[in-house]
């Protein structure tokens, strides 16, 4: 059996319980058992024979039988266990990230779609990397980037298989490929941009604050984790990043106020967008890992109608891979956003250290 312990039981958190709940009760061989869930407030732990927690009421017993949330006492019990176990990160903590040396110190196997361990201080990822290594733990993000789209993975079996990376290009964010995919076409349908931001967030696609998906921030880091794979030390302090949140909007207090003004850069984000339309091309946000050389960035570009970019639907994401055995690039495409496929890429990751434990 492979115990699981979940860190973050928040939007994503509580739908893989959902799927692993499924799963379970449909499978009389599963190897999964779910015995320790916590959240920023409480934590709940089975009992010391590690036996699952009843996934009928989870919600209920965390709020009701939960204890005070304590990151050292449900490490120690995971890693008491006496077959191996599984630490998911499902929360968007440094604080988290910043324990994952010890978690693997502790024995454990590590699954995160939180980003913050692999696209920040390039010293904690590095030491993740070795210890890991050192200590034969399993450390799985592939939600990280792509959402559940098979990114990461495809990426190691090009690495592993001495494939050449030449250039890896795609359009990452789903809430930045909605917003464009809306705004900048050429059937003459014209929506204002601020319109569509405002879609976009009653829809739950952006952040609570659209500032954080129009910065640039979350593709950068996107970025950085497979720069990073394919063994460039890129650092987010040293990644070129186009932030599109007009300036003077950028210190503006609340998320309400920035709402509010986008309205005035209408005509400015117009003007972008009849540009490109003039030359038949539409404007699209993308983010550029260069293996070879230092040309990785993070940008607004205008794209004729015949790239491949082009022709997203919705939220989804475009992720092109150029190598020696592709220079016509392997392409991955799809739902790129939302806690379904997010946490399909977690559970997929699931099965890949259960299959090898
Ligand atoms: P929530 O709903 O805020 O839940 C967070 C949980 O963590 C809560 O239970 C909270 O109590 C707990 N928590 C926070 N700090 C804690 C601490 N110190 N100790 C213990 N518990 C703590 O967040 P989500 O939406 O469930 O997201 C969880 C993680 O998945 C985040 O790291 C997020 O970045 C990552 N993630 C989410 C998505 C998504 O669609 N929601 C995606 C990828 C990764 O594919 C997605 C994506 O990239 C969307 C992106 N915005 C885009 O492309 O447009």
């Amino acid at each position: 059996m492979v115990n699981i312990g979940i860190i973050g039981v928040g939007l994503v958190g509580s739908e893989l319980i959902s799927q692993l709940s499924a799963h379970i009760s449909q499978n009389e061989t599963s190897t999964f058992k779910i015995i320790a869930l916590m959240n920023s407030t409480k934590q709940l732990l089975s009992n010391s024979s590690y036996s699952s927690l009843d996934l009928s009421s989870w919600k209920n017993d965390l709020s009701a039988k939960g204890t005070t949330s304590n990151l050292v006492s449900f490490i120690n019990y995971l890693s008491e266990a006496p077959t191996p176990s599984i630490v998911i990160d499902n929360t968007s903590s440094q604080e988290i990230a910043n324990s994952y040396p010890l978690f693997i110190e502790k024995g454990l196997h590590i699954v995160a779609p939180n980003k913050k361990a692999f696209s920040s201080d390039l010293k904690l990822y590095k030491e993740i990397r070795e210890k890991a290594t050192e200590k034969k733990r399993f450390i799985y993000h592939e939600s990280t980037v792509g959402a559940g789209l098979p990114v990461l993975s495809t990426l190691t079996d090009l690495i592993r298989t001495k494939d050449k990376i030449i250039k890896i290009e795609g359009i990452f964010s789903g809430t930045l490929s909605y917003i464009f995919n809306e705004f900048s076409r050429l059937d003459g349908e014209k929506k204002k941009f601020s319109e569509i931001v405002k879609i976009a967030k009653e829809n739950g696609y952006t952040e609570p604050d659209p500032r954080d998906d129009l910065n640039g921030l979350d593709v950068a880091r996107k970025v950085v984790i497979l720069s990073r794979l394919v063994g460039k030390d890129l650092s987010l302090d040293t990644l070129p990043v186009e932030n599109i949140v007009p300036e003077p909007l950028r210190t503006l207090d609340s998320a309400t106020e920035f709402m509010a003004s986008l309205t005035e850069y209408d005509e400015y984000f117009e003007k972008l967008n009849t540009t490109a339309n003039n030359n038949q091309q539409v404007l699209r946000y993308i983010g550029v890992i260069d293996p070879i050389g230092d040309k990785s960035e993070v940008k607004l570009v205008s794209l004729p109608s015949s790239h491949p970019f082009t022709a997203l639907k919705g939220s989804d994401n475009i992720i092109a891979f150029t190598t020696e055995r592709f220079p016509s690039p392997l392409i991955i495409q799809g739902a790129g956003a939302g806690a379904a496929v997010t946490a399909f890429g977690i559970f997929s990751d699931l099965f890949k250290i259960s299959d090898r434990t």
